[in-house]
């Protein structure tokens, strides 16, 4: 029998072997994490967080995205506190609902702006955004049942999109890793290229001119698969975990018209992008397109507690309404007091500082400036941001922008110097990203970039020593 595990008198080494030897964590190869001890992170504050020997690090990308409001925000452990003291839990199955699910529904459709008359008045609640898409796959699905339309299933996606780790939100994501356990993608999901100008542009190719030829893909696959058979086309505002794509202008007013002529429905996977991440509390307001669907999780509580759930629009919502009698759907979490009570408090925070607006007019296009600065770096292919969102690709030559062989793992080489000097990025093969708390100023902006700066530094200088990048 194992011995009883003492919080208070566990060291680093300990809690490293309990770690091993009881926690599968997600997305971890568990031998090579075995191998070298997980970094124990024990708090946070503000933009930053620590770890079990006491090293202070810059966390720039809020968690997993999710931190928007940054860390140790007192209010949003008292809504919690009290919420939880009032009404810890009860289901909305039966007929039943509770104060702060009724406030959050009615308060994010306030937020939710119209475009063009469409609204959302309903949402749908679940505790994460995985299940959210998958609530998004049976929705779009009895919405066309009921259209009388139930050969209309085929849900278009894009490769190298992330949409949750569920069934069916990695048959939704385009990521070939996940693709290759677990026989997925499940039927009727397909996926088109995504709109990645850096990488996918013809030579001479203008970022106007690829991102039409960009979108007009979701034409041709709807025209192959038969336009009588596609129920949605469900994608992220900008790609996150894909590495932080930012499609260019001319990307989302074509995909919509294309939407719009097919007559199919359009699911703007928000879980990282709403919530002011782009300096909008919905991402498609900034492109201006017209979801029917929007999945939203993460920033809802500024990552505090989880909760997740879908904006329906009217045009789904009428439909499943008027003619739906039962949805044979829902979670045992669904409507949650506690997460509800915690995303009102998170909300109302982020409205009384305007965080969304000082990423949109304040330091989003200060951190936009930042990152240009970042482009005469020599490994630095190209920098790009989009409110507090942004993605540096290194390369190998920035004039052919030949990418370096992918076993040398540069990517992950820069951001063990990042670790090493206090600042976490993710990499994305060899893009390095960000998505910092909303709360950053100016100054730890440029903290942050002298930061980044030095992790570059580095990696040029181990390459270099390895006789893999010339010294010029
Ligand atoms: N949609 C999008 C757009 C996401 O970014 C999900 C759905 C799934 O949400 P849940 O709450 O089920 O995890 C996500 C999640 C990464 C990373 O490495 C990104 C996510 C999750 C885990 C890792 O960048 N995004």
């Amino acid at each position: 029998m194992n011995a009883p595990v003492d919080p208070k008198t566990l060291s680093t080494t300990e809690l490293q072997s309990l770690d091993s030897a009881h926690f599968l964590h997600p997305f971890t190869d568990h031998k090579g994490l075995a191998a070298k001890g997980a970094r124990v992170i024990t708090r946070a504050d503000d933009i930053y967080v620590w770890d079990s020997e006491g090293k202070k690090i810059l966390d720039a990308m809020s968690g997993l995205w999710c931190v928007n409001a940054g860390y140790g925000r007192q209010e949003l452990a008292d809504a919690a506190h009290a919420q939880m003291m009032k009404l810890p839990f009860y289901n909305s199955f039966f007929q039943t609902t509770n104060e702060p699910a009724v406030r959050l529904a009615a308060r994010l459709a306030e937020l939710a702006p119209a475009v063009d008359g469409r609204r959302f008045q309903h949402v749908f609640f679940s505790s994460s955004g995985s299940e959210s898409n998958d609530t998004n796959v049976r929705m779009v699905r009895r919405y066309w049942d009921l259209m009388g339309q139930p050969q209309r299933k085929v849900i278009i996606s894009r490769h190298n999109a992330y949409h949750g780790s569920t069934m069916a939100g990695a048959s939704l994501g385009g990521m070939s890793g996940m693709h290759a356990q677990g026989d997925l993608p499940i039927p009727n999901i397909t996926h088109i290229q995504q709109p990645y100008y850096y990488e996918l542009a013809e030579a001479g190719e203008s970022p106007e001119a690829f991102g039409l030829r960009a979108a007009r893909w979701l034409e041709e696959k709807i025209l192959e698969v038969g336009p009588d058979k596609v129920a949605a086309f469900i994608a992220e505002p900008v790609q996150g975990a894909g590495g932080v794509i930012i499609p260019p202008d001319t990307y989302w007013p074509e995909i919509q018209r294309i939407v719009d002529q097919y007559g199919i429905l359009l699911i703007s996977d928000e879980v990282i992008c709403a919530f002011g991440r782009l300096g909008h509390w919905f991402a498609y307001e900034k492109f201006a397109y017209k979801p029917d669907l929007v999945t939203f999780a993460k920033a809802v509580t500024s990552g505090y507690i989880p909760l997740g759930g879908v904006l329906v629009g009217d045009r789904v919502a009428q439909v499943l309404i008027d003619k739906g009698g039962e949805f044979n759907h829902g979670y045992t979490y669904s409507g949650h007091p506690v997460a509800c009570a915690v995303a009102l408090a998170n909300i109302d925070l982020m409205a009384r500082e305007n965080l969304p607006g000082r990423v949109r007019d304040d330091v989003g296009p200060y951190l936009a400036q930042t990152f240009e600065t970042l482009k005469d770096h020599p490994l630095v292919g190209d920098a790009e941001t989009c409110g507090f969102v942004g993605g540096l690709v290194l390369v190998q030559d920035k004039v052919t922008r030949q990418p370096f062989p992918e076993d040398w793992a540069v990517g992950m080489m820069c951001r063990a110097h990042c670790f090493g000097n206090g600042l976490i990025m993710r990499a994305v093969g060899d893009r390095m990203i960000i998505a910092p708390p909303l709360t950053m100023t100016r100054e730890q902006i440029d903290e942050m970039a002298v930061l980044i700066r030095k992790a570059l530094d580095l990696t040029l200088q181990e390459l270099q020593s390895r006789g893999k990048f010339p010294i010029r």
